[in-house]
Formats: C-alpha cells, sequence, structure tokens
C-alpha cells in the first residue's frame, strides 16, 4: 500500500470505522456513531491524523438474500403493501464492503478501529477487519464496542484482528496507538491481545470522570447530513451507566453523569456550528442530578431556538409538572417511555421498578399538553403469556400514546443471559422441522416431534449470536412466534387508526364513515382491485381494516403495474387467524393524541 506523500506522512493515521449491518430493519434517525466520535477527539487532541467512516451514514441500504439460518422467517417478512405488514427485506445497511475498501486504501492508515458493537452484527465488522488486512497486513486492526467487551476471544480468534479492547476505550486506544511503534502496550487498560502461551483478556475499563472527556469530534463526520424533522440534528450523552440493573440489559456498569456546564459547552458548540437537534441517547437521563439544571440552561440560553429528544427513553418517575412544563419549554419533540410489560409479576421477574401507572399518566399529561408519546413494550420475553401482551396492547390503545412494540432478544451481559440454558431447554425447531445451530424454531412447542429435535444438552456457537436481534423473533417458549408477531399487527392497526383520527380529527362516527364510504370507492373482485390511479397508505389500510372488520380474511396485498394499470392483490396473512384479530378488536376503546376515541364493534 502506498502511504500519501504528505507532511503527515510521520503522524500515525487512525482510521476509525462503524461497519455495515445486514438486517430486516434499521433506524436512521440513530445513526450516530458517538463512541467513535468520543474516541477520535481523544486522538486528534493528541494530535493523531484521525479519520471517522460511519459507513451508515446518508441511509445507504441494499436488498440482499436472506441468509440461509433466517429463511424460517421468510413467512412472516415478505413484500407486503399493508400498513400493518411486519418486514420485507433482508438489507444491507451502509456502505458496501467495496467502498470501504476503498476508502482504506485512500486513507492509507496504520491503526484501523472497527466498532464491534451489536453481537447481532458482529461479523461485519469482522469482514472490515478481514478487509484492512487483506490491504495491508501491517495495519494494526483494534476492535471495541459492547459486543468486544463481552466476547473478545471470539474475535482475537481471527488472525485480522490484532486487539481488542474492553469498555470505554478512550484512554486506553490513545496508549495503544501511542506505544503502536514501541510495543509497549502492558498495563493499557482493558485491552486484550493473543501472545504465544494463549489470549491476554483484561478487565472492562469505564471511565471515572466523564468530564475530563473532550467533546465528540463531529468535525470528523458530515454533521449536518445528520437531519431530525429536516433540522441537523446530533446525538449526545450526558451520563453513562445505570444502577438500575434491569435483568435483560447489558448496561451493568456504574452510572457516571456529566456536569451541566459541561453539558452546555457541548451543545453551545453544536449551536455554532448549526446544530439544532438535540438527541440524548442516555439510558437513564433523569437519574442525572443534574438533568434539570441542564433543561432550565437550555431554556435560558436558546429560547425557542433548538428541539430536544429522548429517544432512548425517560423514566416517567421524576417527571414532575414543573419538570414537564421546562421540557417543553425547552423544545421537547415527542416523548419515549419504556413499559417493558404492564403485568406486575413480570415486572417483578425482570427487576423492572418504575411505577406502570407513572408511565401512563406521564402519557396522559405531556398528551394534553400536545406532546406525543411513545411506549416502547416488549414482546415475547421469558414467562410472559400472550393474554399478558394482549393486555398490554389494550391498556396501551385506550392511552393517547404511540405502541412500540419490541421482540424480546436475549443480551450478552445481562443477568438473564444466565438464565438462556433454561430457555435454549425449550429450543424451538423450524417449522419444516429441522434445527438451528443452537437454537432452533418450532412451530409446537410440545409436540413429540419437536421434543425429539430437542438439543439434549445446552450447546451455541458464535453462530447462534447472530440471533441475539428483535427481528430473529427467537424464543417460543410460552409466547409462539405466531402470537408474536399477531401483537405486531394488532399494535401497528391500532397505530394506524390513532394516527389517522388524530390527523383528520375525526370523532366515532365520522371515523366510521370514512371507512365505510373509503371502501364503497373501490370494488374488489376475486380479492383484486384494479385501478388506475395508485392508491394512497392511508385508503388502502381503510379498505383492509373494513374487510377484516366484516369477515373477509385477508391481510396481505401485493401491488403491481399491468399495462398502465394497478392491480392489487389481497390474500390471506397465513399464520394470522382473521379471526382472532377481530376478536381481540372487538369493543377495544382507541384514544389518539388527542383525546379523541374510536370504540371499534
Ligand atoms: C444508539 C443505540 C442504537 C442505535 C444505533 C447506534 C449506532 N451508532 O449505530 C440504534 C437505535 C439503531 C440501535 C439499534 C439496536 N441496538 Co442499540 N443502542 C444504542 C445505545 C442506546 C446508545 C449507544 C451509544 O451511543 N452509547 C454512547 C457511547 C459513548 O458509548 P459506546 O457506543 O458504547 O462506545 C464506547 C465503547 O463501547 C467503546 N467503543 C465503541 N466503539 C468502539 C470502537 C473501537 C475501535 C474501540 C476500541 C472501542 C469502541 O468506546 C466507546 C467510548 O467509550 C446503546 C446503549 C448504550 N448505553 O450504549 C444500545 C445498545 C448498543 N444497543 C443494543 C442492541 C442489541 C441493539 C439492537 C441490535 C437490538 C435489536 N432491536 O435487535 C438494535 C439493532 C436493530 C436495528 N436493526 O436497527 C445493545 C447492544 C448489546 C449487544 N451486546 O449486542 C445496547 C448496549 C442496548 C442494551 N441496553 O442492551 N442501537
Ligand atoms: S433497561 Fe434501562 S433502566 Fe434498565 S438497566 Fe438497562 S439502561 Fe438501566
Amino acid at each position: 500500500m502506498r502511504r500519501p506523500p504528505c507532511a503527515l506522512r510521520t503522524i500515525m493515521r487512525v482510521l476509525l470505522i462503524n461497519p455495515p449491518i445486514e438486517d430486516f430493519f434499521f433506524t436512521p434517525a440513530r445513526a450516530y456513531p458517538l463512541g467513535i466520535l468520543y474516541l477520535g477527539a481523544v486522538l486528534k487532541k493528541e494530535g493523531f491524523c484521525v479519520k471517522l467512516l460511519n459507513s451508515l451514514e446518508g441511509n445507504k441500504k441494499f436488498p440482499i438474500e436472506i441468509p440461509e439460518g433466517f429463511k424460517y422467517l421468510k413467512r412472516y417478512y415478505h413484500a407486503n403493501k399493508s400498513p400493518f405488514c411486519l418486514f420485507s427485506h433482508y438489507y444491507h445497511f451502509g456502505m458496501r464492503f467495496a467502498e470501504i475498501e476503498k476508502a482504506i486504501r485512500d486513507f492509507a492508515p496504520q491503526v484501523v478501529g472497527v466498532c464491534a458493537n451489536f453481537s447481532p452484527y458482529f461479523e461485519t465488522a469482522l469482514e472490515v477487519a478481514q478487509i484492512s488486512k487483506k490491504i495491508d497486513k501491517r495495519i494494526m486492526v483494534v476492535l471495541g464496542g459492547r459486543f468486544s467487551t463481552a466476547q473478545p476471544k471470539t474475535l482475537l480468534a481471527r488472525a485480522c484482528v490484532d486487539f481488542v479492547i474492553r469498555g470505554e476505550a478512550e484512554y486506553s486506544i490513545l496508549e495503544l496507538c501511542r506505544n503502536f511503534e514501541s510495543g509497549n502496550i502492558s498495563g493499557i487498560k482493558g485491552l486484550c491481545y493473543r501472545r504465544q502461551s494463549g489470549m491476554h483478556i483484561s478487565e472492562p475499563t469505564f471511565i471515572e470522570d466523564l468530564n475530563k472527556l473532550p467533546i465528540p469530534a463531529r468535525e470528523l463526520i458530515a454533521y449536518k447530513e445528520y437531519t431530525y424533522r429536516k433540522e441537523a440534528s446530533t446525538a449526545l450523552i450526558a451520563s453513562r451507566g445505570c444502577n438500575l440493573g434491569c435483568s435483560f440489559c447489558a448496561i451493568t456498569e456504574k452510572f457516571r453523569f456529566r456536569r451541566a456546564e459541561n453539558v452546555l459547552a457541548e451543545i453551545e458548540s453544536c449551536i455554532a456550528g448549526g446544530i439544532r437537534h438535540f438527541n440524548f441517547e442516555d439510558d437513564n437521563i433523569n437519574c442525572n442530578p443534574e438533568f434539570e439544571k441542564i433543561i432550565d440552561a437550555l431554556i435560558d440560553k436558546f429560547p425557542h431556538a433548538i428541539k430536544v429528544s429522548f429517544m432512548n427513553g425517560l423514566l416517567a418517575k421524576g417527571i414532575t409538572a414543573r419538570l414537564r412544563d421546562k421540557l417543553i419549554k425547552a423544545g421537547l419533540t415527542h416523548l419515549d417511555f419504556s413499559l417493558i410489560s404492564a403485568q406486575n409479576s413480570l415486572r417483578q421477574q425482570i427487576k423492572r421498578k418504575e411505577k406502570t401507572s407513572d408511565i401512563f399518566s406521564s402519557a396522559e399529561d405531556f398528551a394534553k399538553k400536545g406532546i406525543r408519546s411513545t411506549v416502547h413494550f416488549i414482546v415475547g420475553l421469558p414467562n410472559q403469556t400472550f393474554a399478558s401482551s394482549l393486555r398490554d396492547v389494550r391498556l396501551l390503545a385506550s392511552s393517547p400514546a404511540t405502541l412500540g412494540p419490541s421482540i424480546f432478544y436475549p443480551v450478552l451481559e445481562s443477568a438473564m443471559f444466565a438464565q438462556l440454558k433454561e430457555l435454549f431447554s425449550h429450543a424451538p425447531v423450524t417449522p419444516d422441522g429441522g434445527t438451528v445451530q443452537g437454537f432452533a424454531q418450532r412451530a409446537n412447542p410440545e409436540s413429540k416431534a419437536a421434543k425429539a429435535l430437542r438439543p439434549r444438552s445446552f450447546t451455541f456457537s458464535e453462530k447462534d449470536y447472530r440471533y441475539f436481534r428483535s427481528s430473529a423473533a427467537c424464543f417460543d417458549k410460552k409466547l409462539s412466534r405466531e402470537r408474536i408477531f399477531f401483537i405486531f399487527y394488532l399494535s401497528r392497526l391500532v397505530n394506524f387508526i390513532k394516527e389517522l383520527i388524530e390527523k383528520l380529527s375525526l370523532d366515532e362516527g365520522s371515523f366510521f364513515d370514512l371507512l365505510k364510504n373509503t371502501t364503497a370507492k373501490y370494488r374488489i373482485s376475486k380479492n383484486t382491485l384494479i385501478v388506475s390511479k395508485k392508491i394512497d397508505r392511508e385508503e388502502l389500510g381503510l379498505v383492509i381494516l373494513n374487510r377484516l372488520l366484516n369477515k373477509h380474511v385477508f391481510l396481505a396485498v401485493s401491488e403491481n403495474k399491468i399495462s398502465g394499470k394497478f392491480h392489487y392483490i389481497f390474500s390471506k396473512e397465513e399464520f394470522i387467524s382473521c379471526t382472532d384479530i377481530r376478536k381481540a378488536l372487538a369493543g377495544l376503546t382507541i384514544k389518539s393524541a388527542s383525546g379523541a376515541r374510536v370504540t371499534l364493534q
């Protein structure tokens, strides 16, 4: 590899990369590479020549073949124009590997740092490591992030990985780069590497005083291109760690927070650079004793000039009426709460201490002031039943909040992970009877055939990490996969109605009129509707909803253009019983953010 003949030749070149991810879905509004921006800031400050490649920048995505291990999901995720559908394609989100290769060649780094944060996507991080070594085997490849912290040995087993840093890596990567040439790396906190006698694995390191860290080096990315509701937007974090200890969560390190002035200085520098929206990614920012002070300062210094959100969630407990009004004044765009489940015994089991009544009353209070909330809840937790999930949907339907269902996934460092042995012993099996590595999927867990296929002992290999994502819908101990997706469909139907009555200011009477009139516009013959103009999402949703409520049995729809006409072909969603959906909808009261209600018959 030719290194550039520039003045920087003697300065070490470090390239930090956030790799692509491959999945059925991704949330582009939160693709901010905060972790490596912190590393970049520390390295830049010390004079290293740093470049950052966030391959998730710019919302690139390419449909790719569903990997063999995920083929069982084809039954649930397929091309569907219905506004209630699950996912459709499997995608490569982010830059293609060839583009990443070119970027590495062009920059000619001595060090490549790759973020291996998410367990299910560690393979794309390894692919980037592999590419770096292929370009020049002298490149020092270092990996870090949550997955790296949990499984350093998995990564170090690959020749393309030289080092893994466990935990918060700002100071450790700096030390590593400083000592790169001398080779004196002993004593660097969190550093793991291979040696002749095996692997050297250090304990993860966490930074005590966050105020001493430089602010993330946003100038390393096209920061104005990251937008939210058309305004330049950034993620930021005012604290790290969490003391609350929910058993399904990876965040087990001690809670530490930044002083208000320190956070303010970061916000000021962002505002000077044109950023107007601030999304706090803290795990529980309102446990931060400086939180109200930060909000007060935002109101004082930037009145009506900025917008704020907390997409990783706020704890409802502690949001007093005074704080609520301040948050709104500071430019709050919307709220995200984490209900997990409304069932008390489940909440106790997962050690969730927040009261559900606090969440519901907060969502009501904010709605009255014109601020929408999304209440996130988990479907498929160990020991969760269908009835319990259905109750969550009912409760949320009658609240002004949007429903945010997410499917349970196991997290490597969580306390719950230790119980996996038990969970895997109910290992599901694929509908076609095959097994997928350590855990396979099973249509009827109690069937004789399924029991015969159940692995006798608990084993799972690194190939199984890919299933530690919500879209894999892995467990079906008490709540089968069909039932999990049922809750998803139902939630989408409820959200669709909420949105519609809000947007068109409908009441119960006008909602049912709209339903009837829209359907009357379209004549469906043999499950096919042919029109000269494309039908919009809302109308299509209303057509499906009306047919559903009137006992017809389709939920899926495909769209094709034939000889200038649009053909909509309606079909059954095989795995969902329309009778059950109708039963679940019957008598359901749905409330919009503005308070309008519709009760379905
Ligand atoms: C923002 C976020 C996202 C964003 C993406 C962010 C991104 N940059 O790509 C979105 C919303 C898309 C996302 C999605 C998911 N997420 Co998320 N996410 C987070 C969150 C809330 C904040 C991350 C952050 O900015 N932290 C702040 C920075 C400062 O810390 P950091 O990133 O950890 O970086 C430090 C170290 O890790 C390390 N480090 C990081 N990178 C590197 C690189 C090198 C080279 C080195 C040496 C060190 C290093 O040094 C950094 C500085 O100290 C974390 C929770 C958390 N507190 O971290 C969960 C978290 C990372 N997410 C998690 C998961 C599992 C997911 C999902 C896969 C879950 C799912 N639904 O299946 C999804 C993916 C779904 C999808 N297809 O979109 C888990 C990861 C656990 C694991 N081992 O896999 C976490 C920890 C949440 C949790 N409570 O369990 N997520
Ligand atoms: S889920 Fe949130 S509150 Fe619970 S331990 Fe994790 S970070 Fe803390």
